[in-house]
């Protein structure tokens, strides 16, 4: 009978073999001290490494905000928005303005825009959702544009627009019966650019217009409605036939309602922000 005795002399060339070939330098090196004085550098800078792991970790983790279901019929308050300086909640809306000066009242990005209302509850990170709320112009002045964040990445996290962000928003011109999309890249100087517009088919000032927001496939696609009907399809990657290409584009952001020009007041009800499910990977 083989005994564990007969395999001990074995196991030990195994070891000894195993040592070997882990010996991080062969015999015969001509100075051992400069071996390791190199080996304990690298071990120096593999210790550095592992410590700066775990930070950038952390830093992953603090910027991945929750996706709430948000709902607001604003009867008493707006509790999931930053209401900012000139909107607030009256008969059961939202109204939004008049501002003193906004995107396209300005040159460039210089001077921060604060014409902006967050929603805060539906989070930072908002890829694949349906949004919808209903609006009407209130009053002031009719050609100036108010509307939608559909994707705000706010770069240095001050709570305005401006030249680091990414902003991708649609305005309402109900002058004009036009809606527009505007699209503002990191690092730009202007303001914005239009990236899409089209009639609107605005129902008169008073009644109120629905628009939805249904972002998809990881937030990669973006179908835009208003009273029912699709203005467009939206993409930063492949696009098929009737799909308007947007660059640069991000997958997720933070959504709002904004002023897109001086000395308007828009009236926004209903709002809701459902996030979908991702499609599997
Ligand atoms: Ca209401
Ligand atoms: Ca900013």
């Amino acid at each position: 009978m083989d005994s564990p005795k007969q395999l001990a002399p074995v196991a030990a060339m195994l070891v000894a073999a195993m040592a070997c070939t882990t010996l991080p330098f062969g015999l015969g090196q001509p100075d051992p001290d400069d071996r390791v004085a190199t080996l304990e550098a690298e071990l120096q800078a593999a210790r550095a490494t592992a410590g700066a792991a775990p930070q950038a970790d952390n830093q992953t983790t603090t910027q991945v905000a929750p996706v709430n279901v948000v709902a607001q019929d604003f009867t008493e308050s707006a509790d999931a928005f930053d209401l900012g300086e000139a909107a607030r909640v009256e008969d059961g809306a939202l109204l939004l303005g008049p501002y003193a000066l906004c995107a396209n009242d300005v040159a460039n990005f210089d001077q921060p825009v604060g014409c902006l209302v967050i929603c805060r509850e539906c989070g930072r990170q908002l890829s694949d959702f349906r949004l919808s709320v209903d609006f009407t112009f209130e009053e002031g002045l009719s050609d100036r544009e108010f509307g939608v964040i559909l994707r705000w990445v706010d770069e240095d996290l001050d709570g305005t627009i401006d030249r680091p962000d990414y902003l991708l928003a649609i305005g309402f011109n109900i002058f004009d019966n036009r809606w527009r999309l505007y699209l503002h890249g990191p690092g730009e100087i202007e303001p914005w650019e239009l990236v899409g517009q089209g009639e609107a088919g605005f129902l008169l000032p008073g009644r109120l217009n629905e628009f939805e927001a249904v972002a998809t496939e990881g937030g990669q696609y973006m179908d835009l409605y208003l009273n029912g009907s699709r203005l467009t399809r939206i993409t930063g990657g492949d696009r098929e036939p009737g799909e308007r290409l947007v660059q640069p584009w991000v997958n997720a952001g933070a959504v709002g309602l904004l002023g897109l020009g001086r000395g308007v007041q828009a009236r926004f009800d209903n709002f809701s922000v459902e996030p979908l499910a991702e499609p599997d990977q």
